[in-house]
């Protein structure tokens, strides 16, 4: 943990501010990584399943992005992981704001062979908000990958410009010129459990997987101050009848499901009526912070 307890230490922040992103080594111990990798296997087969026989996953790897798969997945564990008590104390710390939601979530598996994974340098905003980045942090799009698997340059290690290279690139310029700026990029490598944390006006890419048998299992999440309502990459609504959905607002706090815009206790959404039929449409939900929150 950093020196800070849940929070970035005063040089991950200082690198944070510096390069626009820090890798955080030690976010899930490797139980944990290891634990959650089999979740995303639920979803999507692992490397032996894959690599038995390729072609009759075609379909996952036809594109660089067939593999991805949003929020809420099958494995209840791995949904938590969005709500991660350091991750959501980071992106807390990095935004200055008590509260927060996310606003994209995405597991993407990959695996060698039928695909490039390969891309130019861009900055992430293009297709998450439809304005420009801003440097005000409160403002910022914190965006996260945490990868399930080692990560190194055999198999697609995420590689990130530190944002000192691009300070000539106005913010509202989403590309390079393919090769510009690969003199200075660093791959961000690191063991099962890292967490990658970047704003979008950080130029990076993905890199392709080198190994034949190679894979990657990430997950992809991105935050925003609850009042930056211009970014808006995913919305949860439309996933209420999902078992997953269900199984993950019925079971969370109150403190984590504001992360899907559910109002905190003591809004004023919270009367006899709301707090009632909530139990009903979600049996074995708790709603006694929201009772005594009245
Ligand atoms: O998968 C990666 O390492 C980076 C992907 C990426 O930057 C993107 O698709 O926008």
């Amino acid at each position: 943990m950093g020196q800070n307890g849940l929070v970035l230490s005063a040089t991950q922040l200082q690198r944070f501010n510096d390069d626009g992103f820090v890798l955080v080594p030690d976010m899930l111990g490797a139980d944990e990584a290891e634990a959650l990798l089999h979740g995303a296997w639920e979803q999507f087969p692992s490397p032996e399943q894959y690599f038995a026989d390729p072609e009759a996953f075609a379909d996952l790897t036809n594109t660089p992005f067939s593999g991805l798969a949003n929020f809420p997945w099958t494995s209840a564990a791995l949904n938590r992981l969005v709500a991660h008590p350091r991750i959501v104390a980071i992106v807390h710390q990095i935004l200055g704001v008590d509260d927060i939601r996310l606003y994209k979530g995405e597991l993407w598996a990959k695996y060698a062979g039928n695909t490039d994974y390969d891309q130019h340098h861009h900055r992430d905003f293009g297709n998450h908000t439809l304005v420009v980045p801003t440097v005000e942090r409160r403002w910022m799009q914190v965006t996260t990958f945490t990868y399930l698997c080692d990560i190194d340059e055999h198999n697609g290690a995420t590689a990130i410009v530190p944002k000192q290279f691009s300070a000539h690139i106005p913010l509202g310029q989403r590309r390079t010129q393919p090769g510009e700026l690969r003199d200075h990029e660093v791959l961000g490598r690191g063991r099962a459990g890292t967490t990658l944390f970047y704003s979008t006006e950080v130029f990076h890419r993905a890199t392709s997987l080198k190994s034949p048998d190679a894979s990657r299992f990430t997950i992809l999440a991105d935050y925003k101050a609850a009042d930056a309502s211009w970014t808006n990459k995913q919305a949860f609504g439309h996933l209420g009848q999902r078992p997953e959905m269900i199984e993950f607002v019925t079971n969370v706090d109150a403190g984590t499901r504001t992360l899907l815009d559910i109002p905190a206790p003591g809004h004023l959404y919270w009367t006899e009526q709301t707090i009632d039929d909530m139990e009903i449409r979600y049996p074995g939900i708790d709603m006694d912070p929201y009772r005594s929150a009245r």
